[in-house]
């Protein structure tokens, strides 16, 4: 396992950094352009860990991508021309991988076996399987389809109409991929709406998809026409340097491409209401996925409640949000985010104890979590990213502003969404 040692910067983080390719977006154009017909070229590709296993996968079941240094090019075989994969589909750490794959694996008469690795072998499928089966999909799996592997043989899906339990970007997505085959319309209802990537990538592929209210709804029998896609910068992987240069004193970090799809942008309303000394620019695009260049300077912040319709939009924002409210004064009440007990890691657990372990107040709820702002500085010393990329970045930037030295273990699993994460810090830190 890998370790990194994080220190204090003499002065404060300075620069500008283009932020990776966002990661939902990035999945989404591998597997939409597999699935249409022509060829899709993609720029700016987020080459991380999570995206090269969907890139892998889709292989497997006969689609020819090609990787270029600039771009990624599909090759598009349409959705009734993928072939059987003879191995086993590995999604590695990725749970957009094969909850997405699942969906559209639903319209194909072959047989399909995933796998992933352990982190994923915790992870729920049924609340995607569940829905899958339901439109007439064959599904077994660990626990009745509940839990990796899981077994897929699909075809003669029919429409339903789903109300989930949960707002699941990935659920949504799995249900609307397995409606392009199924006979009739199929709607799904979330309880809030969760992020919107699917169905504005689907339309710039031609694909005729209602969005009402919480509710989407899709027509079967539907072909995808390739089309070029731009990915924009990850907004939950600048959410990092944006709070790296919130925290830190004499900082001023400019974020370029910054994606800011209203359903991803809750960071953004979060350091507003902290009181963050932020700014904005959006740009000009003809892109279906908005972007802006933001700026964050050193700020006094406060603690506030976060809860509701808030946490979808960010949701994978909270393990950085958390070390934000440590430098906060007040406390920060995180609510209604149980679903973090689903991620790579149980994540109110592991920020918890491990912000614990560098002497913060924090402590663990039901559905969130409470930090005590300011009560003390933290202190440096040993911690572990548990193979979760998010909680790794989060507890890295606790070394920016501790007594000593944070001593992060298992970095290895940043690759999964920001290869470059250290070498952007250093490269604030330069400056
Ligand atoms: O892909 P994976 O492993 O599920 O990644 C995470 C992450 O932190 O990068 C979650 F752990 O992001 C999910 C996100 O939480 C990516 C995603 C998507 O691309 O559709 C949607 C969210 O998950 P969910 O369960 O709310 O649908």
């Amino acid at each position: 396992m890998l370790e990194t040692v994080i220190n204090k910067p003499n002065t404060g983080l300075v620069g500008t950094i283009t932020v990776p390719g966002d990661k939902s977006i990035s999945h989404r154009a591998v597997m939409f352009g597999s699935i249409a017909n022509g060829t899709t070229e993609i720029t700016g590709f987020l080459k991380g860990e999570d995206c090269l296993s969907t890139i892998r996968c889709m292989r497997q079941l006969g689609v020819n991508i090609e990787e270029k240094e600039d771009k990624i090019i599909v090759h598009g075989k349409g959705l009734d021309g993928l072939q059987e994969p003879e191995e086993v589909l590995d999604v590695g750490n990725s749970g957009t991988t094969i909850r997405l794959l699942s969906g559209i694996l639903a319209t194909q008469s072959f047989s399909n076996v995933l796998v992933g690795d352990d982190s994923i072998a915790k992870r729920p499928m049924g609340r995607v399987t569940g829905p899958l089966k339901m439109m007439n999909a064959f599904i077994d799996g660990r626990d009745q389809g509940q839990l990796t592997p899981l077994f897929i043989r699909g075809g003669n899906l029919n429409a339903i109409n789903y109300v989930s339990p949960v707002a699941s970007a990935q659920v949504k997505s799995a249900i609307i991929l397995a409606s392009l085959r199924a006979n009739g319309t199929t709607k799904v209802t979330e309880p809030y709406r969760s992020r919107d990537h699917t169905e504005r990538m689907l339309k710039a592929f031609q694909v005729d998809v209602e969005v009402s209210g919480n509710t989407v709804a899709i027509k079967g029998g539907h072909d995808l026409v390739a089309t070029n896609v731009h990915v924009p910068g990850d907004i939950s992987s600048a959410a990092f340097m944006l709070v790296a240069g919130a925290i830190t004193k004499n900082s001023k970090v400019i974020l370029n491409n910054v994606g800011v799809n209203p359903t991803r942008t809750g960071i953004i309303d979060v350091l507003e209401k902290m009181g963050a000394d932020m700014d904005i620019e959006y740009d000009q695009t003809s892109s279906f996925e908005p972007t802006a260049t933001i700026t964050m300077k050193s700020s006094s912040l406060n603690g506030i409640t976060i809860d509701g319709d808030l946490i979808p939009r960010l949701i994978d924002e909270i393990p950085a949000i958390a070390v934000l409210a440590t430098q906060a004064e007040g406390t920060t009440v995180i609510k209604d985010a149980a679903e973090l007990k689903v991620k790579e890691t149980n994540r109110i657990d592991t920020m918890v104890n491990q912000l614990k372990a560098l002497g913060a107040n924090i402590r663990a709820t039901d559905d969130g979590m409470i930090i005590e702002g300011q009560t003390k500085p933290l202190t440096g010393g040993e911690v572990n990213s548990f193979g979760d990329h998010r909680v790794g970045m989060a507890m890295a930037l606790c070394g920016l502003i501790s007594d000593s030295p944070v001593q992060l273990i298992n970095t290895e699993a940043i690759n999964v969404s920001y290869p470059k994460f250290f070498e952007h810090l250093e490269m604030l830190k330069q400056k």
